[in-house]
């Protein structure tokens, strides 16, 4: 079992970074180190994301409770440092809350804490890559209200983040919900100071995926011959991180190898905006009959409650 899931991943691997132009799944920034940088990155003064959507949830927390009013179980997906649940833990008091993430390492730690502070909610961390297959068996008879922070959501395409709140609005059964947040399309000075900080913490965070692949295929990236570059996307409403190749690189794994050329890229990572209109629409088609949104007095972030009437 443990093979064939090692072989399938190292076939993603290979298979994006042959691929014309090169690509990875963002979701191999989040080794250990890779969890502690974007942590170190939510703290920086150009990251306006986690602070704002932060302040949202804090200004209109009893609204957003009465939205969601009782629920059996949060389920959040990809939690991280499970911070950003507990004032829904104070609020709501679910019996249970389910932690995702595909970092497992670094949740189980952040999870053993939170549980200390709320000994009588029964609490489970699951390793999980939710762009695979989401399905919630145990919790068939359950209340669920999925929590999905953070803008992580705009790490799919648009027609991937209709196909994951489909799937999420069917595992509710017609009851619970979604509670979700989202980054919105701004002016392109701050989206992209937001991903190219003074201190370069998020340079290293994407550098960092480099270093998480040559552990996982056992590849001979030299990290310092490549940069970090990032840009928003206007057209296609996304922020695209890329790694840059400064000088010819030839990369080796066992089995196989791979030469890019000086200035040639591999794409690391979309990070789609949205407009509230747009987010709130494709909340509906997915199933949502009663969707909620709130924002920041400037518009830079929207978290909406999707639920049922
Ligand atoms: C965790 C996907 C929400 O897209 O803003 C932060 C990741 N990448 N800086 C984002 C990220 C670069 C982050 N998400």
């Amino acid at each position: 079992m443990a093979l064939v899931i090692k072989s399938k991943l190292f076939q993603e691997i290979i298979g994006g970074l042959q691929a014309n132009p090169a690509s990875i799944s963002p979701k191999f920034f989040y080794d250990e180190l890779g969890s502690t940088l974007f942590q170190a990155i939510t703290h920086l003064e150009e990251y306006y994301p986690t602070r704002v959507e932060r302040g949202i949830m804090q200004s209109n927390l009893s609204q957003i409770t009465q939205a969601i009013a009782l629920v059996d179980v949060i389920v959040e997906l990809g939690a991280g440092n499970c911070e950003k649940v507990r004032p829904l833990l104070d609020t709501i008091s679910p019996k249970q809350y389910q932690a995702l993430d595909i970092s497992v390492e670094f949740l189980e730690s952040a999870l053993a804490d939170l549980h200390d502070d709320y000994p009588a909610i029964d609490m489970q961390a699951i390793a999980a890559d939710i762009t695979q297959e989401l399905s919630f068996p145990d919790l068939q008879d359950q209340k669920i209200l999925f929590f999905y922070p953070g803008s992580s959501i705009g790490n799919f395409t648009p027609p991937e983040a209709s196909c994951l709140f489909s799937n999420l609005a069917r595992e509710c059964h017609g009851r619970g919900g979604l509670l979700i947040g989202v980054d919105l399309v701004k002016d392109i000075h701050i989206l992209e100071r937001a991903y190219n900080d003074t201190l370069g913490v998020t340079a290293a965070f994407n550098l960092n995926a480099l270093r998480h692949l040559n552990h996982l295929i056992g590849s001979n990236f030299s990290i310092s011959d490549w940069e970090h570059y990032a840009f928003f996307n206007q057209s296609l409403n996304r922020i695209e991180m890329h790694l840059r190749a400064k000088s010819d690189q030839l990369v080796s794994w066992p089995g196989g190898c791979h030469l890019f050329r000086a200035g040639e890229m591999i794409h690391t990572e979309n990070s789609y905006k949205y407009s509230k209109a747009t987010f709130q629409k494709i909340l509906h088609e997915a199933g949502f009959t009663q969707v909620t949104a709130w924002t920041d007095p400037e518009s830079n972030f929207l978290v909406c409650f999707a639920g049922f009437k």
